[in-house]
Parts: C-alpha cells; sequence; structure tokens
C-alpha cells in the first residue's frame, strides 16, 4: 500500500483519526513503536475501548485503506499523534513529538503536509519547524507546517471527531490553508484558521477552563461540608439563575487531559497563571479531602459500634461510565484508603471492567449489601438504580444520591 496519509501514534485519538481518514477510501499507514498493538489492528482489532471503532477500524482494514506498522514510509501528510506527558516536576515532555518528528525528516519531500495533533506547550510547532529545517535545509520554505489540536471527548470520539469545530494554526497563512483542506475531506465541523502558537494554547486554555470550572464546584463543595448545606441541591438552585452554569463537584479530576494541560500553561507562565495553577491544587485536594473523609468515618464506625467496618469503595474509572483509570481520582482514593486500612475488609468495585491486575474487583451488588460504609465515588449509571438500606453509611462524593 502507497500511504497518502501517516498518522504517527495509535492511542485513543491516534487510532480513530486514522480510521476515520481510512474510512473516506484515503490510504492511511498508521505507525505505532507497540509491535503488539500494530499486529492487533493489521488483524482489524483494536486494543483500546471505544464505542463503534471496532467496527471502522476492522472495516478500513480489510478494505485495504488503512494499515499499521512500526515504522512510517513516504507520505504525502504527517500527523504526529502522540502522548506528550509530563515529567516529575509537571514540566511538559515532548520528548515523544521530537521523536515521531525525527521519524519523519528523512522521507519528507517538497510540499508535504507536517501536522501536529498532540497537546502541547506554546511554540512547539516552531520548535519542529526548525528542527526539521535544521536537518534538512534544502526543503525550508517548502513544507506546510500546522497545528491541529483534537477535541474529543473519550466515550463519544467517533462522533466528536467528524462533528466537532476543529482550530487549525499554521506556521505561516499557507500552512493553515493546506491543513484546513486537508481535515475538510473528513471533518463536518467549521474549521477555523490561526496561527500555530494560537491553536496551541487553545488546546491549553479549553482543558484549563473546565479544570478551574471543576475547582470551583470542588471548593463549594469543600464549603457545603462545613456549611452543613447540600452542595448539589446549592448548584441546581444557583444554576436556575440564566447566566450561571456551576459544574459538579467530584472526587477530584482526572483523566490524561484536563489534569495535565493545565499544567503546560501554569510551568511556561507561573507568575502569570495563579488562577489556574491554584485550581489544580484545589481539584487534586479534593481527592485527598475524600480520603481523609474516608479513614474519618471508618474510625467513627469502629468507636460507635466496636467493631472494625466493611467498606465499598463504589468506582475506580477517571469519570462515569468508562473503564479508563489513568490518572484516576478514584484509584489514587483506593490506594490511599488501603495503604491505611488495618486489615479492615474493603470492596472494590468498578462495573466498567472485569478484572484488575492490584484490586480484586467485586460485583457492586454484593459490594452494597455486604458493606456497612459506601463511598460513592464515580457516577456510574448503574449505581444509581441502587436501592441502599437505611442502615448504611453512605459517603456520596459524587453525586449520586442528590
Ligand atoms: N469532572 C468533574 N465535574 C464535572 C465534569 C467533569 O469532576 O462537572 C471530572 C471527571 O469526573 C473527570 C475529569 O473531570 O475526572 C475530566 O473529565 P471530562 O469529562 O471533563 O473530560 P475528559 O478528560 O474526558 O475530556 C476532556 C474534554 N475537554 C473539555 O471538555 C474542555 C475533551 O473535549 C478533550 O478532547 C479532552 O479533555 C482532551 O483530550 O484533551
Amino acid at each position: 500500500m502507497k500511504p497518502e496519509v501517516v498518522t504517527i501514534g495509535l492511542g485513543y485519538i491516534g487510532l480513530p483519526t486514522s480510521a476515520l481518514i481510512a474510512s473516506h477510501g484515503t490510504n492511511v499507514l498508521g505507525v505505532d513503536i507497540n509491535q503488539k498493538i500494530v499486529d492487533k489492528i493489521n488483524q482489524g482489532k483494536i486494543h483500546i475501548v471505544e464505542p463503534d471503532l471496532d467496527q471502522i477500524v476492522s472495516k478500513a482494514v480489510s478494505n485495504g485503506f488503512f494499515k499499521a506498522s512500526t515504522a512510517p514510509i513516504s507520505a504525502g501528510v504527517y500527523l504526529i499523534v502522540v502522548p506528550t506527558p509530563f515529567k516529575g516536576n509537571h514540566e511538559p515532555d515532548i520528548s515523544f513529538v521530537e521523536a515521531a518528528t525525527k521519524g519523519v525528516i528523512p522521507l519528507l519531500k517538497k510540499g508535504d503536509l507536517y501536522i501536529i495533533e498532540s497537546t502541547s506547550p506554546i511554540g512547539t510547532t516552531e520548535k519542529m519547524q526548525k528542527l526539521i529545517y535544521s536537518l534538512r535545509p534544502e526543503l525550508e520554505g517548502h513544507l506546510h507546517i500546522a497545528y491541529c489540536p483534537e477535541r474529543v471527548l473519550p466515550g463519544n470520539v467517533m462522533h466528536e471527531l467528524v462533528e466537532n469545530d476543529r482550530v487549525i494554526g499554521g506556521v505561516d497563512e499557507v500552512s493553515t490553508q493546506k491543513a484546513i483542506a486537508f481535515y475538510a475531506k473528513y471533518v463536518k465541523g467549521e474549521l477555523h484558521g490561526t496561527n500555530a502558537r494560537t491553536a496551541e494554547m487553545c488546546k491549553l486554555v479549553e482543558n484549563s477552563s473546565r479544570d478551574v470550572q471543576i475547582a470551583f464546584a470542588n471548593e463549594l463543595s469543600l464549603i457545603c461540608d462545613k456549611a452543613d448545606i447540600n452542595v448539589w441541591e446549592l448548584i441546581n438552585l444557583a444554576n436556575k439563575h440564566p447566566r450561571v452554569n456551576i459544574l459538579q463537584p467530584g472526587c477530584g479530576v482526572g483523566g490524561h487531559c484536563i489534569a495535565v494541560d493545565p499544567y503546560f500553561i501554569v510551568n511556561d507562565y507561573p507568575m502569570e497563571s495563579k488562577i489556574i495553577g491554584t485550581a489544580r491544587e484545589v481539584n487534586n485536594y479534593k481527592s485527598f479531602w475524600c480520603a481523609e473523609k474516608i479513614q474519618n468515618e471508618k474510625l467513627q464506625f469502629e468507636l460507635k459500634h466496636g467493631r472494625k467496618p466493611k467498606t465499598a469503595l463504589m468506582g475506580l474509572a477517571f469519570k462515569p461510565n468508562i473503564d479508563d483509570l489513568r490518572e484516576s481520582p478514584a484509584k489514587y482514593i483506593a490506594q490511599k484508603v488501603l495503604q491505611n486500612s488495618n486489615n479492615e475488609e474493603h470492596f472494590i468495585v468498578e462495573p466498567n471492567i472485569d478484572s484488575h491486575s492490584v484490586y480484586k474487583l467485586t460485583d457492586y451488588k454484593e459490594a452494597i449489601n455486604k458493606a456497612d460504609i459506601v463511598v460513592f465515588l464515580v457516577a456510574h449509571s448503574e449505581f444509581k438504580t441502587l436501592k441502599i438500606s437505611q442502615n448504611k453509611n453512605v459517603l456520596d462524593f459524587c453525586g449520586i444520591l442528590k
């Protein structure tokens, strides 16, 4: 197969994006360093859980439009869709973007389009532009280089990839237009052109904005706990105001985007990003606070009943109705509670996964029946229909009983 598009990175965004492009009859070569992932995809199977993705991948592979490999080959368009984690001190780590770029540099030719989709600190696209031209000076001015972040919500990726508006920022106007023309073939949402730095910042700002708003809700939950006010009722009432829309408090903020991206701004602009930095602290503190509350509830139970309680920890995923445990505050809380445990019995519940390498999972109904203390960490749909008997002590951190 001679690919028109090469995507580097076949994860939560790279794989659906590759499959979407291939489903339009464009030859796509997806590249990943993990041989197992590559083999799986070439069998028409997928390694992540995402509704509808399996069918689209299987069809694109069997039609011959989508192939996976551990190494890129020459194409006209290169999409960089690799992770950008942060290092120990919250400093962004763009080494995967750099490595992916170095992998395609020898293949580049005049007129090619190179696009970064990975969430990146401001200036990354220009940095990669410099890197490319330092190694291939003869191409200077003859490549189209742009940044275009994804904004899809895990669990609804195939729909949002097509329908969401996109922000597309080139290193120059021609690059922006070339990238817009590329996405226009696959995306129905509006395509908004800008420069690379603004597009990079836009992605970081979208997720920081959500983080700040959730921090506000979490801060209210801490105040309401002390003030003896039901925070869920309070937010519901405040949201009746036509211009107020407060989000929901929870057991912290998790996932690989919202709990990560704000640090990309804070790290580069620490003096200017006070609210963004504080929101991160508030949301992290909320998980710690939940773990302390559970500990306290267990001690109170023991004092009152003269025996150790059985505790059900309901949910491990980073948000409702998914199986993704990455950067999950619920998992962090479960870890902390188990670490502090003094041989009491705990039931760990996560209805969206069958088994876990560290935790022994218990069926959610069984856990509720057997537990003295029920702690709702994640608002999974299953939990909302449960009948909980009066004699249970319930800690509801995610609004199951609201
Ligand atoms: N959360 C709350 N309260 C709320 C909403 C969310 O505590 O009211 C928590 C969730 O439980 C979870 C965390 O926030 O722990 C993040 O969940 P999310 O549903 O807000 O977002 P993600 O991480 O699944 O996806 C986000 C989305 N960004 C925005 O909504 C601005 C998505 O559109 C991005 O594409 C994605 O990050 C990404 O890849 O950057």
